[in-house]
């Protein structure tokens, strides 16, 4: 089986599993896992922020920002697709009290105009709008790359109303590598930003929160709050720091097969598909027939991919899918959209 489902399937590599045996551990709730250690402080310089915080999940990252940013009956702007609000089990309304308003992105981006109409005025009968969550990459708008300069107009617009940012940078290295522009540009403006280090980085399990000391001792209590304060977690940190220096360098070649295999797939007739939106690791093929009939069809020819809706199936490249899993992706997708 070729698995394209996500780039979560990652298996860690020997060094990292060397590694994760040979680590330095101590009891990561005290601060005393110096791996742990060693993992928050290089993410905290290569995002050119002063501390950050290993939390076990992309969710929990997700979830610790906000809670940090937000009070209960507080809003949270976001774009209508955000993982945040579809994929997290109404985790920001659960365990923070707080209510996320949609705008709808151009490819997963926000429109300044749109979001600012979404800014509710001071007024006893309104939530107050906390926080304005983007995501770069978006997953749901097919790995695109939030353009920078409407990143940086969507930041002082949120300035200048008294809102603070939060990033899911779940994919932020996929938007660096492939933009050329280093994480810490990307998340310059940010107050804080999440990034997974089991995607596409290729770590077995881990996340980071990245930002402000103040705000990061803030996320470090609700960590402990949702019950990931993690005891040894070198062991898993040490994969950790494999993925965050070594991971990057690996996924130029995810956006080329990405790019390659859109490109094959738009010439088949049961499908709609632009290869020029593909920008990085992620690619979603809209069917013409249903499209959880045909994961079943993929599947039954060694490919798993995932129907995302009754109209959608992604593609998702990792390093653990090379140029044999694009080869395969191809054959299954030629007889399956015939
Ligand atoms: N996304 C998963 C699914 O939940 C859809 C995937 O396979 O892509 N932010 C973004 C942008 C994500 O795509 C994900 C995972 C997360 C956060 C959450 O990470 P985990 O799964 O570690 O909680």
């Amino acid at each position: 089986m070729f698995d394209l489902r996500s780039d979560t399937v990652t298996r860690p590599t020997p060094a990292m599993r060397a590694a994760m045996a040979a680590a330095e551990v101590g009891d990561d709730v005290f601060g005393e896992d110096p791996t742990v250690n060693r993992l928050q402080r290089r993410a905290a310089e290569l995002f050119g922020k002063e501390d950050a915080l290993f939390v076990p999940s992309g969710t929990m990252g997700n979830q610790v920002c906000l809670g940090a940013l937000t009070r209960p009956g507080d809003e949270v702007i976001a774009d209508e697709q955000a993982h945040v609000l579809l994929n997290e089990g109404g985790a920001a309304a659960r365990w923070w009290g707080v209510q996320v308003t949609t705008v709808r992105g151009e490819r997963g981006c926000p429109r300044p105009d749109d979001v600012e109409r979404a800014i509710r005025s001071p007024d006893v009968h309104h939530p107050r709008t906390a926080v304005l969550s983007l995501e770069n990459t978006h997953n749901y708008a097919g790995g695109a790359i939030l353009p920078q300069a409407r990143v940086d107009e969507l930041a002082a617009l949120a300035r200048r109303h008294g809102l603070r940012l939060h990033l899911d940078g779940a994919r932020l290295f996929n938007a660096s590598v492939a933009s050329g522009v280093p994480v810490a540009r990307l998340a310059r403006d940010m107050d804080l930003v999440s990034l997974c280090l089991s995607k596409g980085l290729g770590a077995p399990v881990g996340s980071l929160a990245i930002g402000s000391r103040e705000l990061i001792t803030v996320c470090r209590r609700l960590r402990k709050a949702l019950g990931g304060g993690m005891r040894q977690a070198g062991v898993l940190a040490a994969a950790g720091l494999i993925a965050l220096e070594e991971g990057p360098t690996l996924l130029a070649a995810d956006h080329r097969r990405a790019r390659a295999f859109a490109e094959e797939v738009a010439r088949l007739p049961g499908v709609e598909l632009d290869p020029g939106t593909i920008e990085t690791n992620i690619v979603f093929v809209t069917t013409r027939g249903d499209a959880r009939a045909a994961q079943g069809a993929l599947r039954e020819r060694g490919v798993l991919a995932i129907a995302l809706d009754s109209r959608r199936v992604r593609f998702v490249f990792h390093r653990d899918a090379g140029d044999d899993a694009l080869e395969a992706a191809l054959a299954a997708c030629r007889a399956v959209f015939r």
